[in-house]
C-alpha cells in the first residue's frame, strides 16, 4: 500500500512539468506577427504583395513577395505604402495571411 502511494507521487511529479512546454508552444506559433509594408493590393485575386521582415514561423528571411489572404475583408483600407503586422502560414503550395493588423504596432 505504501509503495503504491510513493509510485503515484513520483509519477505526478514527473508528468506535471512534462506537460507544460507543449501547452505553452501551441498558441505561441500561431501568434507570431511579422511587420511589413504593402506594395500592391489585388482585390480580385485576394492577394497582397508585401515587403516583409523575417518570418520566424516560416524560417523566411526579409523579402518582397505575394501572399493570398484568408479573408478578402483583410484588404479593406489597405493601399501601397500601408504598414501592417501579419501572420502567414504555408497553404496549397503558397503562403496565406491568416491574421492581419494595420499599423506598425509599438
Ligand atoms: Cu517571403
Amino acid at each position: 500500500m505504501k509503495h503504491a502511494w510513493i509510485l503515484a507521487a513520483a509519477l505526478s511529479a514527473f508528468l506535471v512539468p512534462a506537460a507544460h512546454p507543449a501547452r505553452a508552444e501551441q498558441p505561441a506559433a500561431a501568434a507570431v506577427l511579422t511587420t511589413g509594408e504593402v506594395k500592391k493590393v489585388d482585390r480580385e485575386a485576394h492577394k497582397l504583395t508585401i515587403k516583409h521582415g523575417p518570418i520566424t514561423n516560416l524560417r523566411m528571411p526579409p523579402m518582397t513577395m505575394v501572399f493570398r489572404v484568408k479573408d478578402p475583408a483583410m484588404l479593406d483600407g489597405l493601399s501601397p505604402g500601408s504598414q501592417i503586422r501579419f501572420h502567414a502560414e504555408e497553404a496549397d503550395g503558397g503562403y496565406l495571411v491568416t491574421r492581419l493588423l494595420k499599423g506598425k504596432g509599438k
